[in-house]
């Protein structure tokens, strides 16, 4: 009798423990790996059972370069102090390692495992740790990059991703000529680049309203040329100094910055701040009573001798195609040599971008001819031209790059040469196109771009007679006509910043736009933490 009671007793106990094993495993166990979001989406990922907590003990540790990695630890630091309060050291030991485990600085795959009691990130270059880093950052709660302290238990869902970018050169642009963009409101751009695994960043810096960069041997295109904008009202400028500055907290953040002087068209600004730059008007008789507002060079005679050159009139309109250097002119080409000797100096990266869109008022030989010419100032100087699509009417050298934004045919001729393409194509990439016809800001001439036209298309396959393998990479432009400060810009940036990080991050296969609706969701928190105004696109239930 005793026993059986006793056998019973035991059934009972292991029915027991059957039965709190399942219910255990009933019970939702949290949110997974796959579930936090991670946008661009990588390549590979295995969700694991478990999570990894950060706590105000963890600590990094650095396997391989030190000054290469502890930049990148401090960086984590940085965005993890405000919102869970602690400080994260560096040591010989800790929770979190960063470990190289190459040395190739092209190599931008990064693998991370988040294990209950570690976390790991390898690479074989410091870029690749760094994007380790974001999606790791992407892994704990939204709050994580909140700006002040929240109560939340910092825990990252475990598993394993393997991931590595399909396009070498993701690229944003930011227009600081039609609106000047300041300091803080650029690196806040470029901080949201780095979230985005983005590493270009193309700076317009002059414009017919606007000239944004100090340059030392012709001080009047900031003075004059840098003190309105579109809509008039005072404006601004970068000194060189500032622009160093840009340039190293891009760095910092493995951005390269792309900084553009747009030409021969474009250039009113500069036009306006030295007038024997300006095509002058021609003389009738040499009479100086008739001497009105220059004109366009398509309107003049330049066989006459008796040209007068006056400064262009500032411009706070938005109209485009009206202004052209004179090509046929030394002190143009003097002029552009000084600017890109200047620009050179402060640029470490190996681009600059020459415009070349819109010159309606040049005659195209001369166009063509400039081109070339301005070419080779530019690689006298070690640098390398990037050119909006037109400057593929022109001879391109090798390596230079073709920007396609509205001209197939363009950037066809672009690829018959053997030159690469930058997709910028404006009826998807373009960030200042509106929403819908209810945008409060933004045009509307190439098309109304909803978040889901932003995340619908493959660059491979977009325009006839580019294929991958002419596809240099892809870039995001925000022009700013309508554009006055950061609330503007991040109702126009977000979310569509995110969808075409991922066009050019992710290859075709892993892009799903039911998938990229739900991790974007995520992202949509971390912005409000960080206070961010994003465009609450109806594509998605925020
Ligand atoms: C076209 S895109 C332009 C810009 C304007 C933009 C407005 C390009 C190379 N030129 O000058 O700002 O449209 O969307």
């Amino acid at each position: 009798m005793s026993l059986i009671y006793l056998s019973m007793k035991k059934l009972n106990l292991f029915i027991a423990l059957i039965l709190s094993v399942f219910v255990y495993s009933c019970q939702p166990s949290g949110p997974t790996l796959e579930d936090r979001g991670i946008v661009p989406i990588p390549d590979k990922l295995a969700p694991s059972r478990g999570s990894f907590e950060l706590k105000s003990s963890s600590a990094i540790q650095l396997i391989g370069d030190e000054a290469s990695l502890s930049p990148i630890a401090s960086y984590f630091a940085d965005q993890v102090r405000e919102s869970t309060g602690f400080d994260i050291q560096t040591g010989e030991s800790g929770d979190i390692i960063f470990e190289l485990t190459g040395n190739n600085p092209s190599d931008e795959s990064y693998q991370l495992d988040i294990q209950t009691d570690q976390v790991k990130i390898q690479a074989n270059s410091p870029a690749g740790i760094f994007y380790g880093v974001q999606t790791l950052l992407q892994a704990f709660p939204a709050e994580i990059l909140a700006n002040e302290s929240q109560s939340v238990s910092w825990v990252a869902p475990a598993g394993s991703i393997s991931d590595s970018p399909e396009y070498a050169y993701r690229g944003a642009m930011l227009d600081v000529a039609r609106h000047f963009i300041g300091m803080q409101d650029v690196k806040h751009f470029i901080d949201q680049m780095a979230h985005l695994k983005l590493n270009y960043f193309h700076l317009h810096l002059t414009d017919d309203q606007g000239w944004r960069i100090e340059i030392k041997s012709w001080p009047r295109l900031t003075e004059i040329g840098g003190s309105t904008e579109v809509g008039g009202g005072e404006s601004g400028f970068f000194t060189q100094e500032d622009y160093k500055e840009i340039v190293k907290y891009a760095a910092d953040r493995f951005i390269t910055i792309v900084p553009e002087i747009d030409m021969p068209g474009h250039t009113n600004a500069a036009l306006a701040s030295y007038g024997e730059l300006n095509p002058g008007i021609n003389l009738p008789d040499g009479d100086l009573s008739t001497v009105n507002k220059p004109v366009p060079s398509s309107e003049i005679d330049f066989s006459s001798k008796m040209i007068i050159r006056e400064p262009a009139e500032l411009y706070t309109g938005t109209e485009v195609g009206f202004s052209t250097f004179d090509t046929d002119l030394e002190l143009t080409y003097q002029f552009i040599d000084d600017v890109v000797r200047e620009l050179s100096a402060i640029t470490p990266g190996p681009y600059i971008h020459i415009g070349g869109d819109e010159s309606h008022v040049t005659r195209k030989e001369d166009y063509v001819v400039f081109v070339e010419k301005v070419q080779e100032i530019l690689q006298k100087h070690g640098k390398t031209s990037i050119g909006w699509d037109e400057i593929a009417t022109a001879k391109l050298l090798p390596g230079n790059i073709a920007q396609f934004w509205a001209d197939e045919e363009n950037a066809g001729l672009a690829v018959e040469q053997g030159n690469k393409i930058l997709m910028s194509p404006a009826k998807k990439s373009y960030l200042d196109m509106q929403y819908d016809s209810t945008s409060r800001i933004g045009l509307h001439w190439a098309a109304y771009i909803e978040l889901d036209s932003a995340y619908l298309w493959d660059p491979a396959n977009y325009a006839s007679g580019i294929s991958k393998g002419d596809i240099f990479g892809i870039e995001a432009p925000l022009w700013t006509e309508t554009v006055e400060n950061r609330a503007d810009i991040e109702y126009l940036v977000f979310p569509r910043l995110a969808a075409l990080a991922e066009v050019a991050w992710s290859p075709a296969s892993t892009r799903d736009w039911s998938s990229f609706q739900k991790r974007i969701q995520q992202l949509g928190k971390s912005w409000e933490n960080q206070g961010i105004q994003f465009y609450r696109s109806p594509k998605v239930s925020w």
